[in-house]
């Protein structure tokens, strides 16, 4: 089996912290930053403006997982600047421009994520499955970090595999974002997810380790001990 991949949740980045945690992630080989952009509309609640990811993106040259959590991501996604094999995901809620969303993600060469809040049915995405690299799964109700996992999306992921596979699509990645902790982690990475988005249960919460530690801890578990 692939060895997982793992993406830091930028929101629960400390800022007192954050070059110790740059450094650590640089010397782990840690494949993605995880950037939450939310705008107030689509969830209650702001994340990563543009200029705290441009200050980032002059510190790091870790490739970006950009999540955007916002109401009109085909306009919101302009204001950020995406790179050439950064990753990106939009929604499938309330968007009228899917499709415009994938142009404008192909025109700039990143890679096409489409995320799916835990009540939605991924058979949703069946007309765009030729067209994107990877679907986003939220394992919490998109909006806030720390929450605890809605149980029904663990069925959800083994479903979702089950039908990839079936379907021929099993390069189309899944990526799982919300209480990601190693424990979930392992069970999932048996389920089939990819990406795991590493938060405050993981990579951000107190802990004795140091990060270089946990993500070892949490590779371990995603296929890098075989
Ligand atoms: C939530 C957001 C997530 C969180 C992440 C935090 O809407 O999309 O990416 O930042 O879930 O991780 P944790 O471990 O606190 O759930
Ligand atoms: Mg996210």
């Amino acid at each position: 089996m692939k060895k997982g991949k793992l993406s830091a949740s930028m929101m629960c980045a400390s800022l007192d912290k954050i070059f110790y945690y740059l450094t650590e992630f640089k010397e782990s080989k840690l494949e993605y930053l995880h950037i939450d952009i939310m705008d107030g509309e689509f969830v209650p609640n702001l994340a990563l403006g543009t200029d705290y990811v441009k200050s980032l993106r002059r510190i790091t040259d870790i490739t970006f997982d950009y999540h955007f959590l916002v109401k009109n991501p085909l306009e919101k996604m302009t204001w950020y600047e995406i790179r050439e094999n950064d990753q990106v995901a939009f929604h499938y809620e309330d968007n009228d421009n899917i499709q415009e969303c994938l142009n404008y993600l192909k025109r700039l060469g990143a890679k096409k994520f489409i995320a799916i809040n835990p009540g939605t049915d991924f058979h949703n995405l069946n007309p765009y499955l030729d067209q994107i690299d990877g679907i986003l799964v939220m394992m919490v109700e998109p909006g806030f970090a720390g929450q605890k996992m809605v149980p029904s999306t663990m069925t959800k992921v083994a479903e979702l595999k089950k039908f990839l596979k079936e379907t021929d699509k099993n390069d189309i990645e899944i990526e799982v974002d919300g209480n990601i902790t190693i424990e979930n982690a392992e069970k999932l990475y048996k389920l089939g997810a990819d990406i795991f988005v590493s938060g405050s249960s993981s990579l951000f919460a107190k802990s004795e380790l140091s990060t270089s530690d946990i993500i070892k801890k949490k590779r371990n578990v995603i296929g890098w001990n075989e």
